[in-house]
């Protein structure tokens, strides 16, 4: 692997030495596999000319270059060529293009910029690139060579609850053409018309047109669009109901759909049998998807999913491998329902379906912690698995706005698994999605990261910031009524910044959607961090002796009942109702602390 970096820690960046600019810091995101960045960076000049082939496939990175540059003017000598391998206006830089699929050349000096995909989708990538690039204050000369490692990059829409609004869908596609991914599967467990029993049924008029709208929008990003039907539960093995299935199919098609999945997960009795899914997969395969021709592989979502639920002896997955068509793709979450990734557990479905697992990765899902907002780093899937599977889609949870933070680093990840770096990853997301508040949505994703106990054992990192001094503050007290001085005053800190990005966070409108998802949490927030105050206060009083002891006892307790009925009454929902962040450590610190003053 080449790079040459020339500002270390995570940040790819240079040094401009022209003008005054001395520095100018960057991160590309995903992070290319090779790069080089020359010490001068070049301010684009007013003339350019832009050079693109008319080729339909080319459109969308045609389009997207145009709306970048839009001032071609056929006279300037600083020339921007964007191209396929093969075509003329990139034919000079052939042997620099990458061989994988949807790679890139990219080139930036003082003549011009060239930008030379292995195919449409990677020209389309490269001219991504070109676009963080141009948002710096200068244009840094680069020379990029790129592709991704995973070939299928992406997001099922395959939680329960709430599905997407259309407008979240719209504003998803968007973002995943920016970040370089290439997959969305449509498959919310609660659109009637995509499970049982409607899943018959055709879509009524608003939402057929929608979905034509939402497989456009997939295609201008270069985003397949794959529409899932989840038909088990009632499904009979007949010819009716397998010839309703393609028609359904059929009518998915007529809107546009060129990708199709179908979920046999969480189902129970006849639907479950292996050889009648593979039979009539293999009977779709055959029928709809290869005659069609323009159509990608057929995904499939096994009873089985997971090595826990796997009864390798009953044979449900070898019957999968043995009879399921070579090209269709099986899905596979890991060791668990919920689970990291690891060579191991690839290993371990790898021989039994006799194919590449396509990955169903659920997190930041929360459909099983609905009281949860999960807006920590996306850490903890093997960076040696890259040759191991065909895709790796995330379930996210039904806040679609908060979910891009950990999608864009699963991007990112998917794009370059060896370079991953999960902290200065997660650290870019909250800047991509509030640039000016940053740092208060990072005050609150980093007290809302953990799940909680839940069924699924899965659990993140919290509060790791505060973790030492929390810990600190609450030994001394509990052992001998000290106050660790500097614990303390971290801890006080850290509330006062608690408070003021909830009141920052819940005010901006730098990003409504995001604001209207986080609002439950941060209102709740808010009150732990008034709580954590209050409990402070409590410790310096006793403390100094010359203040009202039970009244600080008596203002902390209210506080604490103002947090716990916070919590229950916002975000009301069947299952798991109610808000809670900071329930890891922040909050049995609180507890703690509040519990060993009152003695
Ligand atoms: C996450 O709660 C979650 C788990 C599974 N029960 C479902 N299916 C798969 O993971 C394959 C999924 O729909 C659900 O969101």
């Amino acid at each position: 692997m080449r790079k040459n970096i020339l500002l270390v820690s995570g940040l790819l960046g240079l040094l401009t030495l022209g003008n005054t600019l001395h520095a100018q810091e960057f991160r590309l995101s995903p992070t290319p596999q090779t790069y080089s960045v020359q010490e001068d960076s070049i301010a684009l000049p007013a003339q350019y000319q832009l050079q693109t082939e008319a080729d339909e496939a080319l459109a969308p990175a045609s389009v997207l270059l145009r709306h970048l540059l839009p001032e071609s003017t056929s006279k300037a000598s600083f020339r921007i060529s964007l191209g396929i391998k093969g075509d003329k206006t990139v034919k000079k830089y052939n042997r620099y293009i990458p061989e994988t699929a949807e790679g890139y050349y990219l080139k930036i000096d003082k003549k011009g910029i060239v930008i030379a995909g292995t195919d449409a989708r990677g020209a389309y990538y490269g001219v991504q690139t070109l676009a963080q690039l141009l948002t710096l204050d200068k244009l840094p000369q680069v020379e990029i060579t790129d592709y991704p490692d995973i070939p299928y990059r992406g997001v099922v829409e395959g939680f329960y609850g709430q599905p997407w609004s259309h407008e979240a869908r719209l504003s998803q596609l968007d973002f995943y053409g920016r970040n370089k991914m290439n997959v969305y599967i449509y498959g919310p467990k609660d659109d009637p018309y995509h499970s049982t029993p409607n899943w018959r049924k055709p879509y009524p008029e608003k939402e057929a047109k929608q979905l034509q709208e939402l497989v456009e929008r997939a295609k201008q990003n270069n985003v397949i669009f794959y529409w899932a039907i989840h038909p088990g539960q009632d499904i009979k093995w007949n010819d009716e109901d397998r010839d309703l299935l393609l028609k359904k199919f059929e009518s998915m098609y007529d809107l546009g759909v060129r990708g199709f999945a179908v979920f046999f997960d969480d189902i129970s009795g006849e639907g479950t049998k292996a050889d009648k899914q593979a039979e009539l997969l293999n009977y779709i395969d055959e029928h709809f998807i290869q005659t069609k021709g323009d159509v990608s592989p057929l995904i499939m979502c096994p009873t089985e999913y997971n090595k826990s639920w796997t009864n390798v002896e009953g044979g449900y997955l070898t019957t999968l491998g043995e009879k399921l068509n070579p090209d269709i793709q099986i899905m596979w979450t890991g060791d668990r329902v919920v689970a990291n990734i690891d060579k191991q557990s690839m290993e371990f479905i790898n021989p039994l379906i006799r194919r590449k697992a396509y990955i169903w990765w659920n997190y930041p899902v929360s459909d099983y912690v609905q009281d949860h907002i999960l807006m920590g780093p996306t850490y903890g899937n093997g960076t040696d698995i890259k040759d191991d599977m065909t895709a790796f889609v995330s379930n996210p949870m039904e806040h679609a706005e908060a979910s891009k933070i950990s999608l864009y680093s699963v991007a990112d990840y998917t794009w370059n698994l060896e370079d991953y770096d999960s902290q200065a990853s997660w650290h870019q997301a909250l800047r991509v999605l509030m640039p000016k508040h940053a740092d208060y949505l990072e005050t609150f994703a980093i007290h809302s990261s953990d799940l909680g106990k839940n069924n699924h054992k899965f659990r993140r990192e919290e509060s790791q910031n505060i973790r030492p001094a929390l810990d600190a503050l609450c030994q001394t007290y509990k052992k001998n009524g000290q106050i660790d001085k500097a614990a303390f005053d971290q801890v006080k800190k850290e509330c006062e910044k608690i408070c003021e990005a909830a009141d920052k966070l819940i005010a901006t409108d730098e990003n409504p959607a995001l604001t209207e998802e986080m609002a439950p949490w941060l209102i709740y927030f808010k009150q732990l961090g008034l709580y954590g105050q209050s409990v402070l206060h409590v410790l310096e009083v006793k403390q100094d002796g010359k203040q009202c002891v039970k009244c600080a006892l008596e203002q902390a307790r209210t506080q604490r009942i103002w947090l716990e009925q916070t919590g229950k009454h916002l975000n009301e929902k069947a299952s798991q109702p109610g808000v809670k962040c900071g329930g890891t450590y922040l909050l049995p610190a609180f507890d703690g602390l509040l519990e060993a003053a009152s003695k």
